[in-house]
């Protein structure tokens, strides 16, 4: 069964780490959001696509959601000696993966290319591929001017106003070689519990990806990242407003309408599920909220499930 996931950062990693307690790594494939990419130091950082491979990998810092596991910050400590910006926490460790990205880059290889070489370099099996070889990034607007979203979720906090987002570069974009054939050729297409303006809205962005959803004869599943009314993580709610939708998982169904078919929603939010009938979308009532291995791999399970059962099979 071929499984393919549309994946931001953190909420997407827990999901994944289940679903290859129910598939083999080798059926599952992830399109990633490189919206949040940035360059620090002069080094290319990918820090979705990094995310997912560790927590694949059984590498990632469960506690922070990113980064490495009993990771150090020497370098970070020495570069602040040096005078540079230390806003954004490079672990030494991470450090190679940065530096491995960034010489492939210079060669000439798309990151794509180097995506690849660094999960099977870890022991990842799953495909990751960027949504992406072209530079989009998600660009915040607020009433000082804009900011990277990184500038404006780890150096800002989250904290200042939000007027509007961008995803620069989307439109001159292409999808990276694979994506496009595998939403095509998927058994099942899964959207991540991730941030649907900032995760899950820069993969939107790149033209052929929303045909190829609507196209594909493979169901299309989701998992709400809000819960109650409020993100299970991250800034999602403000982000949502600013972009006219709802905090609720209306508003994560009418950012993905009208390709997804079945949404899979808190206990809370259960009354939500007529307002999903109206605008095409089956709400499924199961335990969203993942905070240990055990719910991992028991929402992964319910996801495919789900799927499946609306094949009939
Ligand atoms: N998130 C933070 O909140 N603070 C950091 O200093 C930070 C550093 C960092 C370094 C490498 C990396 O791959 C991710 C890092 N993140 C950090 C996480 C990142 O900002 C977000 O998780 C994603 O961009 C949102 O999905």
């Amino acid at each position: 069964m071929r499984v393919v996931t549309l994946a931001g950062g953190t909420g997407a990693a827990k999901l994944l780490r289940g679903l290859v307690t129910c598939v083999p790594q080798r059926d599952l494939t992830v399109i990633g959001n490189t919206g949040d990419d940035t360059e620090v130091w002069g080094l290319h950082i990918s820090p979705d696509l990094d995310t997912v491979t560790y927590a694949l990998a059984g590498m990632l810092d469960v506690e922070r959601g990113w980064g490495l596991a009993g990771e150090t910050f020497n370098c970070l400590a020495a570069m602040a000696t040096h005078g540079a910006e230390t806003w954004f926490n490079l672990g030494d460790r991470d450090l190679a993966t940065h530096l491995t990205r960034t010489r492939a880059l210079r060669d000439g290889q798309p990151l794509s290319t180097v995506t690849a070489r660094l999960a099977a370099e870890l022991g990842v099996a799953v495909r990751i591929l960027p949504m992406s070889d072209d530079p989009v990034r998600t660009m915040i607007r607020t009433p000082g001017g804009r900011l990277t979203f990184q500038e404006y979720f780890v150096r800002e906090k989250a904290l200042v106003e939000v007027v509007g987002v961008d995803y620069d570069g989307a439109p001159s974009a292409g999808p990276a070689p694979g994506v496009v054939e595998s939403i095509q050729t998927a058994d099942v297409v899964i959207v991540c519990p991730s941030n649907p303006v900032t995760s899950i809205g820069p993969i939107l962005a790149v033209p052929g990806i929303v045909d190829a959803l609507r196209s594909t004869t493979a169901p299309v599943v989701g998992v709400s990242p809000i819960v109650g009314g409020a993100a299970v993580s991250g800034p999602a709610g403000a982000l949502m407003r600013v972009r006219g939708l709802a905090v609720s998982p209306l508003g994560v169904a009418e950012a993905c309408a009208p390709w997804l078919r079945r949404l899979l929603i808190d206990p809370r939010d259960r009354a939500c599920a007529s307002d999903l009938a109206r605008v095409g979308v089956e709400a499924d009532v199961a335990d969203i909220v993942m905070t240990d291995r055990a719910q991992e791999a028991a929402l992964a399970r319910r996801v495919l499930e789900v799927a499946l059962e609306r094949r009939g099979t």
